[in-house]
């Protein structure tokens, strides 16, 4: 799957630049127009539809409903176990009137909660924890990019003290975008920054140091920051890997405080079950998927059905292009 963002002076610009670029297959995942009225679009194209082969290996099965075997297909495409595939196809096939996209949507809706972290983001800070390289720091910088454009004042915290280059990695973004950065490596220290910033009314985004989920002392170290620091706290959690091994992860994470799941990488996987089964094993609210390396682009706001879309391309919904709510770069 192809995923990109593109921005234009105005919608219909940006479904030219997406058209251009990715053709007409180009699935709409998202779109978002802001004040001043330039508009993001984000779509996808899965370049060779490998999708359909790998369904027909499972077509063999006999299911009641056209929409339970499509999304049954789907789900066992992106490598979902059964347990979760049976409620959530079940699940799709009692909404009646729907096509099997939108009924996945639904059922999605029903079965997983969607959170807009930036609800939750005004009042305590932003804490990114995740194994190392699953993506916290760009997506730390990707966050407070957004908060700059829409001239928000936000501030940075490096937690991540301990590893060669750790904090030099985020004081680069925070050169760039003109933000304050605060280093605190321990608990204490940490406290006492949040408190501070809290008291000029700015956002405060966390970036935890990278941890290892097998190794006990490196959790527990992590959970005390994550006490110290007293806010949202979201799994950084790269697309791709193995469903039942994500989970297992996951649950270190919940158990040191996350709440919330975001997604990054989506641009570099196919497979996209272990965002499902993670946020079902570890209880986890999804909220932001990320699909570029580059900060400026690709953090979305995930939805229902920008999900069903994502990973039921080959299925027509017969609804337009989402509306404002659904997206955020
Ligand atoms: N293609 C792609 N690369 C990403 C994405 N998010 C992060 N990366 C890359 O993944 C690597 C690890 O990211 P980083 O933020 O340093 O991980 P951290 O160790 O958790 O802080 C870097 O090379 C990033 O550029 C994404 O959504 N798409
Ligand atoms: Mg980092």
């Amino acid at each position: 799957m192809r995923v990109k963002t593109f921005t234009a002076e105005n919608t219909a610009a940006a479904m030219d630049l997406v058209r251009d670029e990715l053709g007409d297959k180009a699935i709409i995942i998202a779109t978002r127009t802001e004040r001043n009225g330039i508009a993001s679009i984000t779509a996808a194209v899965d370049p060779k539809p490998t999708a359909k082969e790998d369904f027909e290996e499972h077509a063999s099965l006999v299911f009641a409903g056209e929409t339970e075997a499509t999304v049954r297909q789907a789900l066992a495409y992106h490598g979902v176990p059964t347990w979760l595939s049976n409620r959530l196809s079940k699940a799709a096939a009692t909404i009646d009137g729907l096509a099997p996209q939108q009924s996945f949507a639904a059922a999605l809706e029903r079965h997983f909660a969607f959170a807009d972290i930036n609800d939750h983001w005004l009042s305590a800070p932003l804490i990114l924890v995740g194994p190392s390289g699953s993506g916290k720091t760009v997506t730390a910088a990707k966050f407070c990019t957004r908060e700059c454009l829409a001239k928000r004042p936000v501030a940075v915290i490096s937690a991540d003290t301990k590893r060669a280059g750790g904090v030099e990695q985020l004081a680069a973004f925070a050169r760039i975008l003109d933000i304050e950065l605060v280093t605190a490596g321990d608990a204490s220290t940490l406290r006492q920054a949040i408190a501070k910033l809290g008291q000029r009314g700015v956002r405060v985004l966390v970036d935890m140091p990278g941890t290892n989920p097998l190794d006990e002392h490196d959790m527990k170290y992590l959970a005390t920051l994550v006490k110290a620091a007293n806010g949202n706290v979201a799994l950084t959690l790269a697309a791709g890997g193995d469903s039942l091994e994500a989970i297992d992860l996951a649950k270190a994470y919940q158990e040191a405080g996350a709440e919330y799941l975001i997604v990054t990488r989506m641009d570099m996987a196919h497979r996209y079950g272990a965002i499902l089964t993670v946020a079902e094993g570890a209880d986890l609210a999804l909220t932001n998927v990320s699909i570029s390396a580059q900060v400026t682009n690709g953090l979305i706001d995930i939805t229902p059905i920008g999900l069903a879309r994502l990973m039921m391309p080959h299925t027509e919904s017969s609804t337009p292009p989402s509306d404002d709510s659904e997206v955020a770069t």
